[in-house]
């Protein structure tokens, strides 16, 4: 082979592999399926803690974004440097908070449907909403459990879970740029360990319209169920807690409220290798 042969070879080797090597993100899109949302921490969570290579120029800027392939991809295929939404090499509370929360609902391309799941029926794990709005009439309590139901499911190998809380936006209180009229606190008896460096949660409101949309989205970031040791097992105990919203509401007793007070939407419950577990959202009325 003559020299020059051998660096055109070389030439060609280098440009295809960087070819390879790049790609383009959307940061906090994390499942790359052309929207932000509550499934994209559910997907980041799932690879907390990793590094691989860091991105030039990195910013959290929602356009579009060349990244070097990481070594490992997700079940669905996209690449965990995905996840890595400030692009500084580790994934971490920044790419929730500067990728996913930053960039929330933001949306490029075509969008693909997120596999969101509640045909759940009896025998499925549920999601037990039960709202409280007779203490008062200027507050609403929503208290979140996940319920086993002999559903073949050990509540500690539930991973993460997703959904929205849209409300009839006439209920939340006007006042609320004073002060916040949505508050969420995590429940003491959550579904899995209690402590909190194995787990992160996000909450994010968004006005639409007239509506009033909440997402919650909670994750265990240490790939371990029950089974692997680092859980705590709740004998006998069917019922774990998620958490518990409370709203600051217009005076609802005496005003006209024209259909529910709110919608449970985009409910997403994940195992720790991502699978979807369909789930029955069951809301207990007064
Ligand atoms: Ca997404
Ligand atoms: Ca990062």
């Amino acid at each position: 082979m003559n020299c020059q042969l051998g660096i055109k070879i070389l030439l060609i080797f280098l440009s295809s592999t960087t070819f390879l090597v790049a790609q383009e993100m959307y940061p906090g899109d994390v499942n790359n399926n052309g929207i932000v949302n509550g499934v994209d921490f559910l997907f980041l969570t799932n690879v907390y803690n990793k590094t691989g290579p860091a991105r030039d120029n990195a910013n959290t800027t929602y356009s579009p974004t060349i990244a070097p392939t990481w070594y490992e991809s997700f079940p669905n295929g996209v690449n965990h440097a995905y996840a890595d939404c400030n692009g500084d090499g580790k994934i971490n509370n920044n790419d929730i908070e500067n990728g996913v929360i930053k960039n929330f609902n933001l949306q490029h391309g075509n969008i693909q449907n997120d596999n969101f799941d509640s045909s759940g029926i009896e025998g499925t794990p549920t999601l037990l909403i039960v709202p409280d709005a007779t203490d008062s009439s200027n507050e609403l309590e929503i208290q979140i459990f996940l319920e086993e139901n002999n559903s073949g499911y050990n509540l500690e190998d539930l991973y993460g879970l997703t959904f929205d809380i849209v409300f009839n936006g006439h209920i939340i209180a006007t006042d609320r740029r004073q002060k916040p009229a949505i508050n969420f606190a995590l429940a003491n008896n959550l579904w899995f360990s209690r402590n909190h460096s194995t787990k992160r949660h996000m909450v994010v409101t968004n006005e639409i319209a007239n509506e009033v949309i909440t997402t919650l989205a909670i994750s265990r970031i240490n790939k371990k169920g029950a089974n692997n040791g680092n859980g705590e097992e709740k004998d006998g105990d069917e019922c774990g807690g998620v958490g518990e919203f409370t709203i600051i509401t217009t005076d609802i007793d005496n005003f006209r409220i024209v259909g529910p007070l709110f919608a449970i939407e985009n409910v997403m419950l994940v195992d720790a290798n991502l699978n979807v577990i369909p789930v029955n959202v069951k809301i207990e009325s007064d």
